[in-house]
């Protein structure tokens, strides 16, 4: 008899898909889409099909483990928490900011809210601030909105044209994906602008390969054609938008041809794409994270903004600058306790490898759940240096990755197929239950089973309560608004307060009510000139984040570059090759493409150092400017043959 549970994806992922687990018996058999979900409509990501695998690879940890003279060996649950518990305990007496929690992207459930309230009830420890995703985009559009809001991917199917814009949809949102799909099966545009060539390209109608870090120049010089053709949306800018003035200084600062220059494309292009905009109204703007990773990514956001308000897409249906949701919106965020502790010291992610380096006092403990931080923060060298001199670590997950492997205590994490929960995402406003599908493998337990065992031993006794209770506490807010838990739990529901098409009443939660335009302008930053090719590691079709299939590893991460140069350089197709940037080199594979741009070496992220595959051991540590986000491809590399 095989059983049918509903759940979701809660990977970190924008498309948080609902899905179906099959299970024959206590085992899961496979994993497919939810027919019923509104959101991906029972359709699922090759991640997932091959998701089942994972769970059950024999190289998963289900015990915990301690390490003895450099050796893991097995400890039982109980001495494991008790363990941790000493060290909590006896730091928060002692020097409550020598603790230091960490808190990765790998699964950002309601139930996770209750993680740093631990600490919060305890005392002023070190927890993170920023992020390596996507925080540069989210706090320009909050100055430009007031609130991030994005339209519902349903509402894309209304434009007359969609410009994708720094997103790869064919690899990392199943959903846009189909949105594009069908466009183009109704024979409207649809423009991709990337860099790189991705799989997204036969997505699209027409490919644009501007330089990279180049998009606000190139946002700039469409607004001004469209300025210049007297095509503005007139009413908007002048009734519902601040700063015109002083915007269209910025606009008219430069003409097209040295836009065109700065973007590496034909001003004919440019001008076309212009009269597209102007022919195709409404227009529907949908940026990716590409465009978050640049020290000034909050201009180019917020000139992308400003173009979608000069070409009448902002509280239109079919319009929209869309970026994505807040996946934490459904909750009662006082939850994680952060006024409890006015006084904790928070540790900015992009650069942790400083911070733990030169901030005083020096951490002395931690625990790292759901994250993979010497694989996927920046100047991974930096970080493994200094993690590496803190004397006791622990660490929460699924497999020996690199984190792992540095710990002195491995806590088995289970996956969500074990888990009761709730999760809401970042590419949709749609709530999904997580229902547990098979029991824990091993002696695997959930994040939220350590926390109360942790809370049980140091004390807390508020704080221990059962999964339900605590959802019903964090779930207020839209239990409150008509969506009860059962209905979530039934297969889920949207967000009652979040419309599919933001700002139709063009009221903004700005100071002034109305939107911002974009004030002035900021040359990208060139670092490391010297250095030939911009570094750009985006996300692999293969796997997720840095949940890298250990079994199927590559022996080389590829490097994609322009043919031609590769000929300069003396490289063939699967050469061998050093990719250098100023912080070190990696050994990679190299691949050829006669259209790639020749500024450009494109890897791909998430892979791990103790298979040679860590392409963030070349990136260097970079806040962006505004939203204290990461500047990833700010590096710059060059390539030789290896010999
Ligand atoms: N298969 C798979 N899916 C994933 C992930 C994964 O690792 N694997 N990761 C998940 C996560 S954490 C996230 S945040 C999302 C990210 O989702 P996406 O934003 O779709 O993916 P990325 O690959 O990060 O970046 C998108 C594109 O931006 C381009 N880009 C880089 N720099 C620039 C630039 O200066 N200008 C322009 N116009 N484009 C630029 C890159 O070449 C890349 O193709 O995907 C999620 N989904
Ligand atoms: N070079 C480069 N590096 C990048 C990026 C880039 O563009 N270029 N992009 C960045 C982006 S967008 C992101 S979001 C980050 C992601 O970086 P991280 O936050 O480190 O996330 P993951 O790599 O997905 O690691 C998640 C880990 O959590 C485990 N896990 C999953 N669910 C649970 C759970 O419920 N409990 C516990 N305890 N563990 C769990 C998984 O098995 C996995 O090992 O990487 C960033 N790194
Ligand atoms: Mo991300």
């Amino acid at each position: 008899m095989t059983r049918l549970v509903k759940t979701a994806c809660v990977r970190n992922c924008p498309n948080t898909c609902s899905l179906i687990a099959k299970v024959e018996g206590e085992r899961l058999v496979a994993l497919v889409g939810d027919p019923d979900s509104p959101t991906n409509a029972g359709r699922v990501c090759p991640k997932c099909l091959v998701y089942p695998q994972r769970v059950y690879d024999p190289r998963r940890v289900l015990y915990p483990l301690v390490k003895v003279k450099g050796r893991f060996e097995r400890i039982a649950w109980d001495a494991a928490v008790d363990l941790l518990a000493e060290k909590i305990a006896n730091l928060i007496k002692t020097k409550p900011k020598a603790f230091f929690y960490y808190q990765g992207f790998g699964s950002r459930t309601a139930l996770k809210l209750v993680n740093r309230r631990l600490f919060n009830l305890l005392g002023p420890i070190t927890t993170l601030t920023g992020t390596v995703c996507g925080g540069a985009g989210q706090a320009a559009q909050d100055l430009d909105y007031g609130s991030r809001i994005s339209h519902d991917f349903r509402d894309h199917l209304k434009s007359s044209m969609m410009i994708v814009w720094g997103r790869n949809p064919a690899v990392t949102s199943l959903n846009i994906a189909r949105v594009m799909k069908a466009q183009l099966v109704e024979g409207r545009p649809v423009v991709l602008i990337d860099p790189v060539r991705t799989q997204s390209e036969k997505l699209s109608s027409w490919f644009l390969n501007p330089k990279p870090g180049s998009d606000a120049q190139l946002a700039l010089a469409l607004a001004r054609l469209i300025f210049e053709a007297g095509r503005e949306d007139k009413d908007f800018l002048a009734n519902h938008a601040l700063g015109l003035e002083k915007y269209k200084e910025v606009v008219f600062q430069d003409d097209l041809a040295k836009r065109a220059k700065d973007c590496d494309l034909e001003p004919e292009d440019i001008k076309t794409l212009a009269q597209m905009i102007m022919d195709n109204k409404p227009v529907a703007f949908v940026l990716g994270w590409g465009l978050h990773r640049w020290r000034n990514s909050h201009i180019t956001v917020r000139a992308i903004d400003a173009l979608g308000a000069v070409a009448g897409s902002i509280g239109r249906a079919g319009g929209g600058v869309s970026q994505g949701f807040e996946e934490y919106q459904p909750y009662d965020w006082s939850v994680w306790g952060d006024s409890l502790q006015p006084h904790s010291r928070r540790f900015l992610m992009p650069i942790l490898g400083e911070e733990l380096e030169k901030t005083e006092p020096k951490i002395k403990a931690c625990l790292i759940t759901a994250g993979n931080p010497l694989a996927t923060l920046p100047d991974s060298q930096r970080v493994r240096a200094s993690f590496s001199t803190i004397p006791f670590k622990a660490v929460c997950g699924h497999f020996l990755d690199d984190t792992a492997l540095l710990a002195d205590l491995f806590l088995p994490a289970t996956t969500f197929l074990e888990e009761t929960d709730v999760v809401a995402g970042y590419g949709h406003s749609y709530i999904c239950p997580v229902n547990q599908a098979i029991k824990p493998l091993g002696e695997c337990r959930s994040d939220f089973d350590l926390f109360m065992a942790l809370g049980r031993k140091l004390g807390l006794t508020d704080y221990v309560k059962t999964a339900a209770e605590w959802l019903k506490i964090i779930l207020a807010p839209t239990i409150k608004m008509g969506i009860s838990l059962e209905t979530i739990k039934a297969g889920g529901a949207y967000q009652p307060d979040i419309p599919h098409v933001p700002y139709e009443d063009f009221k903004f939660p700005t100071a002034t009510g109305d939107f911002h335009l974009l004030d002035h302008f900021e040359e990208p930053l060139v670092r490391d000139p010297e250095r030939p090719l911009a570094l750009i590691s985006g996300s692999p079709r293969e796997w997720l984040g840095s949940e890298i299939w250990p079994g199927e590893i590559l022996t080389l991460l590829p490097v994609t570059i322009n043919a031609g140069l590769a000929q300069e350089l003396g490289i063939k197709e699967g050469d061998p090759v050093w990719v250098t940037s100023e912080l070190g080199r990696l050994k990679a594979q190299a691949h050829l493409d006669p259209l790639a741009r020749p500024d450009v070496a494109a890897m791909p992220r998430g892979g791990w150092e103790q298979h040679g595959l860590n392409v963030n051991v070349l990136t260097r540590a970079m806040l962006t400017k505004v939203g204290h986000g990461t500047a990833y491809y700010q590096t710059r590399v060059s390539l030789e043959k290896v010999d």
